[in-house]
């Protein structure tokens, strides 16, 4: 089993999709075992995006990201962390797949709704910058074996 982090941005918040993100990831099959709502401290921030620092788009994306509340939640599932970003889409929503979050609720790279991890250190990294061991909850869903063999 894998585990990701996905955040849904400011704009999400404002927009009223948390509950869409949340909704495309349960019906997937993916299960919920961490969920928090905050607003990014600007150390946070920065060290959440510490990869892009130096970047043309790095100040723009902190102010970004730290003006509002964000959702930050834990999926889990086999092949989570790809099975997230095939569901959100590409990073730019012009290249976005029909279909997948960012091409149905975006136009611009710099308010593209949702994060997600990218690979299984990243996501290892993202989870433990938001969340300590004991909010993270192992639980029993009735329907995995009508979702996983
Ligand atoms: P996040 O990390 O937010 O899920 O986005 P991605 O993983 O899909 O994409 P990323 O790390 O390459 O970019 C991080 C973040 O920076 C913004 N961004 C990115 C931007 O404003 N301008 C740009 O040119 C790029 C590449 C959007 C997402």
């Amino acid at each position: 089993m894998e585990r990701t982090l996905v955040i849904v941005k400011p704009d999400g918040v404002q927009r009223g999709l948390i509950g869409e993100v949340i909704g495309r990831l349960e019906r997937r099959g993916l299960k919920l075992v961490g969920l928090k709502m905050l607003q990014m401290s600007e150390a946070l921030a920065r060290e959440h995006y510490r990869v892009h620092e130096g970047k043309p788009f790095f100040e723009g994306l902190i102010r970004y990201i730290t003006s509002a509340p964000v959702v930050v939640m834990v999926w889990e599932g086999p092949q989570a962390i790809e099975i997230v970003r095939r569901t959100m889409g590409a990073t730019h929503p012009a290249e976005a797949a029909p279909g997948t979050l960012r091409a149905d609720y975006c136009l611009e790279v710099r308010r593209n709704l949702v994060h997600g991890s990218d690979g299984p250190e990243t996501a290892a990294t993202e989870i433990a910058l938001f969340f300590k061991p004991e909010e993270i909850v192992s639980w029993q869903r009735d329907t995995d074996r009508w979702i996983l063999e």
